[in-house]
């Protein structure tokens, strides 16, 4: 899933797509790299930020989908928490509602996306993001993570949204301290057990920050590390920036967890971790 903010603000790639034309350019790109979504957003949720008028998060958002649909067979994905911006995104040829309130923040948002038939992404996120990193603190973050998440889950489908439409998120740096995130990603086989597909979104974010001390321009690797872990702990969907980067890295690290189960020419034990984790 690539990621194209159309915002003044967003963390690492704000202001420069607010241009609905350079953000067409931008998806048309992240597609030829190797995404099979677009994640399109009018709203930065970064630590601290305000929330944007629907007026304004669709006057930046709908020409950015409509020119994608028009010139792309791509999952488009609308980044938002809000009813009026999701339901003329989905007019405008969005597939999946990505809400990073899980649904929370307006739950008629889950009948619209049932009656549409459209995706839903469930994310983990301490309260808001005005006040999500103000001291987070969990017992057991995994377990609470998941618990939400399967919360989340059953309103999904009691609202009427299918099965294989639901996709689960723990959320990474939504009201998280450094470990908080490290252990998400280290235990993602256990929000897997839900049976439903898992996003992660490492993407730059300000805990490889924290790990390297380093800004968000220069996190990339730190993303590629974090994505291919994730991938190897059952995540199913990687949200990034930098799609060519990330799609590189995970294509080859699939090929090493791939290897024993094609040729069967390794240790028997190496083979079985290998196929429990594609499993998992
Ligand atoms: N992260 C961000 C925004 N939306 N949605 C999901 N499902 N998962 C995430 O991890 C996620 C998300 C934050 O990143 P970004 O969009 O780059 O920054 P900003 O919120 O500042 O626009």
């Amino acid at each position: 899933m690539g990621v194209i903010n159309v915002t003044p603000d967003s963390f690492y790639d704000g202001g420069r797509f607010l241009d609905p034309g350079r953000a067409v350019e931008r998806g048309l790109e992240l597609v030829e790299q190797g995404a099979d979504i677009l994640d399109v957003g009018g709203e930065s949720s970064r630590p601290g930020s305000d929330p944007v008028a629907e007026e304004e998060e669709m006057r930046r958002v709908l020409p950015v989908l409509r020119g994608l649909r028009g010139r792309s067979k791509a999952f488009l994905s609308i980044d938002t928490t809000k009813r009026r911006v999701a339901e003329a995104a989905l007019d405008a040829g969005a597939d999946i509602i990505n809400d990073i309130s899980a649904f929370r923040f307006d739950p008629s948002l889950l009948d619209l996306a049932a009656a549409r038939g459209a995706a839903v992404v469930l994310m983990h996120m301490l309260g808001r993001p005005k006040t999500m990193q103000h001291a987070p603190s969990y017992g057991d973050v995994v377990a609470e993570v998941r618990t939400f998440l399967e919360e989340r889950a059953a309103a999904a489908r009691e609202a009427g949204v299918a099965r294989e439409s639901v996709v689960l998120d723990p959320g990474i740096g939504f009201g998280k301290r450094l470990d908080d995130n490290l252990a998400l990603i280290n235990n993602l086989p256990a929000l897997g057990e839900s049976g439903y597909p898992l996003l992660v979104g490492p993407s730059r974010k300000s805990f490889l920050g924290a790990l390297l001390d380093l800004p968000a321009e220069e996190r990339l690797e730190g993303t590629l590390a974090a994505a291919v872990l994730s991938v190897v702990r059952g995540a199913h969907v990687l949200r990034v920036h930098d799609v060519r980067a990330v799609s590189r890295a995970v294509r080859t690290a699939e090929a090493v967890l791939a290897e024993g189960r094609e040729t069967g020419s390794r240790e028997p034990g190496a083979a079985e971790e290998s196929e429990a984790r594609h499993a998992g």
